[in-house]
């Protein structure tokens, strides 16, 4: 995961790395609004970018589920501009979403892995994420390559329209350089994310809950686990609880808190403290350092801090070991899993 960041931020200038941008970027920065496509992860990979698109650029943005956006009647308007979003760039569902949308005079950008790849074809341009191959069928190291492509376009944009100062873009920037360092980093606790997969293997269900940027890594989480350990878990926004799932928790409930610090910090804590309050099982992925949430909670996560901005590529990383390692433990084929195909071509 790191080397595939690395090699996608090396060079200075955004322009370099991101090769089918150049001709778009005008396009983008002109967009009233961006719709995104994708299905999966890819589609997580979306809500991170709306987040993103919506802070640092000002642009309006829908995130779509291909599968529901190719048999709808969507209304889609001259300066609207179509994101689609891809590991393989077979998925038959994105592919579909690409054509409805072409049909109608919108402009599509790709993002895909696989280098001439039909949905890589189908676009009017794109950025590669070059991810290298992903062996297992459920992505793992094309979301944070995704992630990664998606924050530079966001970061691009957004300084082509001015919506962030030379001062945020700089440091936006130092900021890219230092992550597959700080990714690098989340691996040392491996073992102990082992060690919770262990107490937790044969859990029925899992809740995940996150807020803002962190709210899309809650539902990538409980994918990761769903797909490759076959155990039923659900995402959640963490402001939703309360509006229903909070009737799940008692004490045979683990929760996956995102709870990094940020500027979501202070509403985790009584999210958690809600949990809490109902015997609800916490573990916690926090910021390195934090002393106030590992007194509250039964285990935590450490991840580095980096900048609010760049806090999925950190926080999923745990999610994903602590799927891999329970997936492992229950005796399940982790690249294979079963009813899923790498490219869903029908
Ligand atoms: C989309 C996707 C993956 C998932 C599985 C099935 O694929 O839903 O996110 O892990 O492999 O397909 P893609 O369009 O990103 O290749």
């Amino acid at each position: 995961i790191a080397d595939s960041m690395r090699g996608r931020l090396r060079a200075a200038d955004l322009h370099l790395q991101l090769g089918g941008l150049d001709s778009y970027l005008d396009k983008l920065a002109c967009a009233e609004r961006i719709i995104i496509v994708g299905c999966g992860t890819s589609w997580h990979a979306g809500l991170v970018a709306e987040y993103l698109f919506e802070e640092l650029a000002r642009i309006n943005v829908e995130v779509e589920y291909a599968s529901e956006f190719r048999y709808r009647n969507p209304v889609i308007r001259e300066n609207d501009m179509v994101i689609a979003i891809s590991q393989s760039g077979e998925t038959a569902d994105t592919l579909a979403a690409i054509e409805l949308a072409k049909s109608r005079g919108a402009s599509i950008f790709g993002v895909c892995n696989v280098v001439g790849s039909s949905i890589a074809r189908a676009t009017h341009a794109g950025a590669y994420t070059h991810a290298g191959p992903e062996i297992g069928v459920a992505s793992t190291k094309a979301f944070t390559a995704q992630v990664t492509v998606l924050t530079l376009i966001a970061i691009a944009v957004a300084r082509k329209k001015n919506t962030i100062t030379e001062e945020s873009y700089r440091q936006l920037l130092t900021a890219l350089e230092a992550m597959p360092g700080k990714v690098e980093k989340v691996f040392e606790h491996a073992s102990r994310i082992k060690e919770i997969a262990y107490i937790f293997t044969y859990a029925r269900n899992f809740i995940y809950l996150g807020r803002g940027l962190n709210f899309p890594v809650a539902l990538e989480g409980a994918l990761k686990l769903k797909e490759i350990s076959y155990i039923h878990a659900e995402g959640y926004p963490a402001a939703e609880m309360k509006h229903g799932p909070i009737a799940l928790i008692d004490e045979d409930m683990p929760v996956v808190f995102l709870a990094t610090r940020d500027s979501s910090y202070e509403k985790i804590v009584s999210n958690i403290q809600e949990v809490k309050a109902r015997k609800g099982r916490v573990i916690a992925i926090v910021t390195e350092g934090d002393t106030l949430i590992p007194e509250m909670v039964d285990f935590v996560i450490e991840v580095p801090e980096v900048h609010e901005s760049l806090t999925p590529l950190v926080s999923v990383i745990p999610l994903q070991l602590l799927s891999y390692y329970i997936a492992v433990m229950r005796g399940r084929n982790v690249d294979q899993p079963r009813n899923l195909a790498k490219s869903v071509t029908v």
